[in-house]
């Protein structure tokens, strides 16, 4: 697996994925989306992997948005490659069937905040900074930012990040429900294992059919979506994990769950 943008690191039950062109401020060229596509199969593949963190390399920026410098000349066919691509990646990143937490360092702008709400949590440090800068650059969001953030704080804030182009600040973020928790920036790897080893230390097929449910539940009627609760449900009974869990509890003894 060769990658030149994106570094894949495991850390017992948990790996961490870096987009790296600091020098771009991280932003998402073609070429780091391909990246993050051959890392999304291979977590996908490794069944001993029970969360993710999302973050960005060096310290002013988790992603800057998508590439200006390679998105301005593009022509209108390249331009479709590059947003069914772009399109492609977050889909599989945001269905992936364990649970991704953005650390976000920095600027999280444009493509980079819409990174982070491909994700299932978002932590932020004191430092980093959220906005949707494209109707100023003469575009809309692209990579999902008009629906996951809409989706995520409710169409009046999201409208307002979108039409102003207003960067918001880590405080404002987790007041408006962007961000799930803020920290200092010298802590947040630290949270963000921490949440993650939590995480890890459940049963990961309850875990994983819950990020299903609650994915496709957010996009129909409520009586629809408690059918997928159901059947999600349903589907832990035929785990070992489940007899697991309930035995445990039962005997008063530590779980050792298997992924099962
Ligand atoms: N693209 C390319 N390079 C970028 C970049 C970006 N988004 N952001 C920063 N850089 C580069 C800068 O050009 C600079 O490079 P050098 O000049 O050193 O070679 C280097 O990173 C450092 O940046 P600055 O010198 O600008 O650093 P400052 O501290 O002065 O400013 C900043 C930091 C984050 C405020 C500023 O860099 C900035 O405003 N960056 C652009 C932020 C932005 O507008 N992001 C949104 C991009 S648009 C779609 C899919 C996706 C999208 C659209 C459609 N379809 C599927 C249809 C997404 C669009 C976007 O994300």
């Amino acid at each position: 697996m060769e990658l030149n943008n994106v570094i894949l690191e495991k850390e017992g039950k948990v790996a961490i994925v870096t987009i790296n062109r600091p020098k771009a401020l991280n932003a998402l060229n073609s070429a780091t989306l391909k990246d993050l596509d051959v890392v999304i199969d291979e977590l996908e593949k490794d069944d001993d992997i029970y969360a993710v963190i999302v973050t960005g390399s060096g310290e002013k920026a988790f992603v800057a948005g998508a590439d200006i410098t390679e998105m301005k000349d593009l022509s209108t066919i390249e331009a479709r490659k590059f947003s069914s691509l772009g399109n492609k990646v977050f889909r599989r990143l945001e269905n992936l069937e364990k649970p991704v937490i953005a650390a976000v360092n920095g600027f999280a702008l444009g493509g980079g905040c819409e990174l982070s709400l491909s994700c299932d949590i978002r932590i932020a440090s004191e430092k980093a900074k959220f906005g949707q800068p494209e109707t100023g650059l003469g575009i809309t969001p692209g990579f999902g930012g008009t629906q996951r953030l809409a989706r995520l704080v409710g169409t009046g804030v999201a409208k307002e990040l979108i039409y102003t182009c207003k960067i918001v600040k880590a405080d404002e973020a987790l007041r408006v429900g962007l961000v799930n928790k803020v920290v200092e920036p010298e802590k947040l790897m630290e949270e963000a294992k921490a949440m993650a080893t939590a995480i890890a230390a459940n049963a990961p097929i309850a875990v994983k059919l819950s990020k299903v449910a609650i994915n496709r539940g957010i996009q129909c009627d409520i009586d629809t979506a408690v059918m997928y609760e159901a059947e999600a449900f349903g589907e832990c009974f035929s785990t070992e994990d489940q007899t697991e869990g309930m035995t445990a509890f039962v005997e008063k003894r530590d779980k050792s769950f298997k992924n099962k």
